[in-house]
C-alpha cells in the first residue's frame, strides 16, 4: 500500500490530523493498535479550548460540540472551606466548552467514515522504517498477515506509550520529565453535577475536582496515592472522600449514585525534544504529557495538529518546506507554556507528601492572592482558556 501520510494512532491527534489532511486533498492512512470501541471507551478530557473547537469545526467534526457542548464562562476554586469564582469571560473575553473526549473521538470517527478515510484497527506490531531518508515505510501485522505502507511522511500520534517516539535513536532525542507523587482517582456517574461550573478544590486531605459531561452526567476526581488501584475505591469510599473535601454547600447539594466508570491516572509532566526527525513528526501525547490539572492535554494535541496539518498542506500545495522545518520549534513554544501552567496548577492545588505545613501555607497565600488580585486571576484565566496559536 502507498499513501502520502501514514498516521500512527487513532486517538484525537491522529483522527484530527487525518480529517484536516483529507480537507487539503492529502491522502492518509491511520494505523491503530486497538479496536475502535476500545478507543471510544477511554474516558479522559472534558475541557475544550476555543482554538480546539474551531479546529474540530474546520475538520468537519464540530457540529455536535456546538449543539451539545456546555459553554463555561468561569470556574470555581475552593480552599479553606470557601469557593471563589474566576470569571474567564470578564477577564479574557473568552470561555471554554465542556464536551467529553469520547464524544470528540466519536465525531471524528464518524467524519472519517463519511469521507471514506482509511483506518486500520487492531494493527499489531507497528514498526517505523527509513524516516531519516526520502522513502519512509511503516510495517504492521493484521490477522496474522504482514503489511507494508510506503509513504512520504509518518505522523506519530500514538500517545505516551506508543512506538513512534521509541523508534527515534536515543542520541537524537532529549526528554524532560517530572513524575508527581500522587494520582487522580476519577469516577463517572449518571447524576446531575454538583454545580453548573467546574470546582477545583484545595484541601488538607488532598485535591479534588468536580466536573461534568452533561446536565445529567458528572465526572469527579480525588487525589489518591501514586500506586493506588481502583479496587481500593468502592463507590461509597469515593463519595465519602469527595464530600470530605467539598465545602458545606457542595456537601449538601452533591447527588451521589452508582459509578459508570472508574480509573486512576498517574500524574506526569513530560516533553520530548525535538518533535521532528527527518520525515517523522511526533504530535500530542506521543511528544508531551501534562498533569490533567490545567485541562491542557487534548488541547495541546490539537495545537500540534494545527501546526502539522498546515505544514504538510504547505509542502504539498505550495511546495514549501518552511512549515515542516519550523514545526518542532513552533509546537514546542506552545507546549512549554502549557507545561508550565499545568505544573503550576498542580503545585498550587495538590497535597504534597514532602513540603509539610510550610508548603501548605505557601499554597494558601498564593490562592488568596489569586482570588484577590485581578492580575493574578487574569494570568490563570488567560492560560486556562488557551494561549494563542
Ligand atoms: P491518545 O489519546 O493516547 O491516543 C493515542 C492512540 O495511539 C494508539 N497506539 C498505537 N497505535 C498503533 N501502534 C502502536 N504501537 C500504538 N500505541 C498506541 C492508542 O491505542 C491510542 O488510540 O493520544 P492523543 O491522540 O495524542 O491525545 C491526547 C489526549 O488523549 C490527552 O492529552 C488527554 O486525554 C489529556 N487529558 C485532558 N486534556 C485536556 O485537554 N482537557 C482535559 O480536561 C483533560 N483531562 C486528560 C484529562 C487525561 C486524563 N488521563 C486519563 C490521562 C483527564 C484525565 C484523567
Ligand atoms: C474532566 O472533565 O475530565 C476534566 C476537567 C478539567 C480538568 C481535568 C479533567 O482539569
Amino acid at each position: 500500500m502507498r499513501t502520502q501520510v501514514a498516521i500512527i494512532g487513532a486517538g484525537p491527534s491522529g483522527l484530527l490530523l487525518g480529517q484536516l489532511l483529507h480537507k487539503h486533498g492529502i491522502d492518509n492512512v491511520i494505523l491503530e493498535a486497538r479496536t475502535g470501541d476500545y478507543v471510544l471507551g477511554r474516558v479522559r478530557a472534558g475541557v475544550v479550548e476555543k482554538g480546539t473547537a474551531d479546529l474540530l469545526a474546520e475538520a468537519g467534526a464540530g457540529d455536535r460540540l456546538k449543539r451539545e457542548g456546555l459553554v463555561h464562562d468561569g470556574a470555581e476554586i475552593s480552599f479553606s472551606g470557601e469557593r471563589h469564582r474566576i470569571d474567564f469571560r470578564e477577564l479574557t473575553g473568552k470561555a471554554v466548552v465542556v464536551y467529553g473526549q469520547t464524544e470528540i473521538t466519536r465525531d471524528l470517527m464518524d467524519g472519517r467514515k463519511a469521507t471514506g478515510g482509511k483506518t486500520i484497527y487492531e494493527a499489531a506490531d507497528v514498526s517505523l522504517h527509513d524516516f531519516d531518508g526520502n522513502n519512509p515505510k511503516v510495517r504492521y501485522r493484521k490477522d496474522g498477515v504482514e503489511h507494508e505502507v510506503a509513504c512520504d511522511f509518518i505522523a506519530g500520534c500514538d500517545g505516551y506509550h506508543g512506538i513512534s517516539r521509541r523508534s527515534v535513536p536515543s542520541s537524537s532525542i532529549k526528554t524532560f520529565e517530572r513524575v508527581y507523587p500522587f494520582g487522580w482517582m476519577g469516577l463517572l456517574s449518571e447524576t446531575p453535577p454538583v454545580s453548573h461550573e467546574l470546582i477545583y478544590i484545595h484541601h488538607t486531605r488532598g485535591f479534588a475536582l468536580c466536573s461534568m459531561r452533561s446536565p445529567t452526567r458528572s465526572r469527579y476526581y480525588v487525589q489518591c496515592d501514586a500506586g493506588d488501584m481502583t479496587e481500593n475505591w468502592s463507590d461509597q469510599r469515593f463519595w465519602d472522600e469527595l464530600k470530605a473535601r467539598l465545602d458545606q454547600k457542595g456537601r449538601d447539594e452533591l447527588v451521589t449514585g452508582p459509578s459508570i466508570e472508574k480509573t486512576i491516572a498517574p500524574l506526569r509532566s513530560f516533553v520530548a525534544e525535538p518533535m521532528r526527525f527527518g520525515r517523522l513528526f511526533l504530535a500530542g501525547d506521543a511528544a508531551h504529557i501534562v498533569p490533567p490539572t490545567g485541562a491542557k492535554g487534548l488541547n495541546l494535541a490539537a495545537s500540534d495538529i494545527h501546526y502539522l496539518s498546515k505544514a504538510l498542506a504547505e509542502h504539498y500545495t505550495e511546495k514549501s518546506s518552511a512549515g515542516i522545518d519550523g514545526y518542532s520549534t513552533r509546537a514546542l513554544a506552545r507546549v512549554w507554556k502549557a507545561e508550565r501552567f499545568s505544573w503550576w496548577m498542580t503545585g498550587l492545588l495538590h497535597k504534597f507528601p514532602d513540603t509539610g505545613e510550610f508548603g501548605e501555607k505557601m499554597q494558601l497565600a498564593e490562592l488568596e492572592y489569586l482570588v484577590s488580585s485581578k492580575s493574578a486571576a487574569t494570568a490563570l484565566a488567560e492560560n486556562y482558556v488557551g494561549l494563542p496559536y
